[in-house]
């Protein structure tokens, strides 16, 4: 099977590359290495020193016998490059990674949030028309994200994935029964795009039988998967940056520092989250368990379990106890306070097998990452971005 991997030099895409030419699935990377640019411009580096892509995909070609192909193209701009790559290398599927992730950098400033929302849904877009275009029966994987839903909004429910059923009162005052999509609730300009992205892909859905899968992912932990653990020159970036770094990697960074732990606000705020190995292990099911051509767009919560982030940090004390933990103004417009509980049946029955937060993965990560230490820049610990 073909696939391209639109985002593959980026933190989720570089190690799903591995995983799936591991696989031997026949792999082509397009990216514009826009996440290394975003490094330059915000003097920021990843605590664990990654290889040029050349490098990477050279060496991986060495070890594996597997060559990984790549195009360095932006797809939000270059549309006709985009449809000559997808005719020639005919991919049986698209994974969409190729989107600016980061909530605080969409939140910056007007240029920042500009180029998010140009980004994002400029790329999203083309890589739908060019299916359109070329060959509607290629699935699309989008990689979307928990904030669509907001976190909580409605007390005392399960987030579903992805669609919700309502009752509206026809004109005769009799309630009808209509599914849809959930509504969204988005924290930043980047969890908008995604919002965004989902109409986008319900519309391509229904109106040229696309075939399309999205993912709802929670916030990833953990520092390598088992393919780049294999050489050097494969691992994989580490952001602790307040901009880039997500909190539960921050917090084990900024323990092994002898830092206090960021905790912005209450640290009541619950968020979903998802062991990175999982992460690729979601999107490999999503791969095998396409929708058929007229089926509704598949929506899947790739989350694993739900924490509070003082307890995260209360776990890290515990586990590390020379840990301190420092509350901090939030920096960001979200809610005091709020529950959380998800629903992750669609990927439990399709087989997957989560790998839960405990003392160990936390002891694993805190040792790979605490010989880097000494690498990490103390002025990008403390909010930068303010909402
Ligand atoms: N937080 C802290 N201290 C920190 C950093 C963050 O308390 O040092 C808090 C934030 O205020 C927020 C929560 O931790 O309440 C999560 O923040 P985050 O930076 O770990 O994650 P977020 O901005 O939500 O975005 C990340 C990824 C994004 C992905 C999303 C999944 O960057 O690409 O879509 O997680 S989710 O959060 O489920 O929407």
């Amino acid at each position: 099977m073909k696939i391209i991997i639109i985002g593959g030099d980026g933190f989720v895409g570089w190690p799903l590359s591995l995983r799936l030419s591991n696989k031997n699935y026949k792999i082509l990377i397009l990216d514009n290495l826009s996440r290394r640019k975003i490094d330059t411009e915000l003097k920021s580096n990843s605590l664990i020193q990654i290889k040029d892509i050349n490098t990477r995909l050279s060496t991986w070609k060495n070890i594996s016998g597997n060559e990984i192909l790549f195009e360095n193209i932006d797809v939000s701009l270059e549309y006709e490059k985009l449809c000559k790559i997808i005719e020639e290398f005919k991919p049986d599927t698209i994974i969409h990674l190729g989107e600016q992730r980061s909530a605080p950098y969409s939140m910056k400033n007007s240029s920042t949030k500009r180029y998010t929302v140009n980004n994002n849904l400029n790329a999203t877009h083309n890589i739908l028309c060019a299916i359109v275009d070329i060959n509607k029966d290629i699935h699309l994987i989008h990689l979307g994200t928990m904030g669509v839903y907001g976190y909580g909004v409605v007390p005392d429910t399960i987030v579903p994935e992805g669609y919700i059923d309502v009752k509206i009162k026809n004109k005769y005052n009799k309630e009808i029964n209509v599914e849809i999509l959930h509504p969204t609730y988005p924290g930043s300009i980047y969890h908008m795009t995604k919002s965004q992205d989902a109409i986008f892909f319900q519309f391509f859905c229904k109106n040229y039988n696309l075939k399309i899968t999205d993912l709802h992912q929670g916030i990833i932990w953990g520092a390598y998967t088992k393919e780049t653990m294999m050489h050097n020159d494969l691992l994989n970036r580490f952001d602790y940056d307040s901009d880039y770094g997500t909190v539960l990697n921050r917090f084990i960074i900024q323990s092994a520092n002898n830092i206090p732990l960021t905790i912005y606000g209450t640290g009541f705020q619950t968020r979903a989250f998802i062991n990175i190995e999982n992460s690729m292990d979601c999107i490999e099911i999503a791969i095998r368990n396409a929708p058929n051509k007229g089926d509704k767009v598949k929506i899947f919560n790739q989350v694993t379990e739900t924490h509070q982030l003082i307890d995260l940090a209360n776990l890290i004390k515990k586990i590390i106890p020379s840990s301190t933990i420092e509350f901090i103004e939030n920096p960001r417009n979200e809610l005091v306070e709020n529950s959380l509980e998800v629903s992750n049946n669609n990927f439990l029955d399709l087989g997957l097998k989560p790998i839960y937060l405990n003392e160990e993965n936390i002891i694993d990560i805190y040792n790979f990452i605490r010989k880097n230490k000494n690498i990490i820049d103390n002025t990008k610990i403390l909010p930068m971005s303010f909402w």
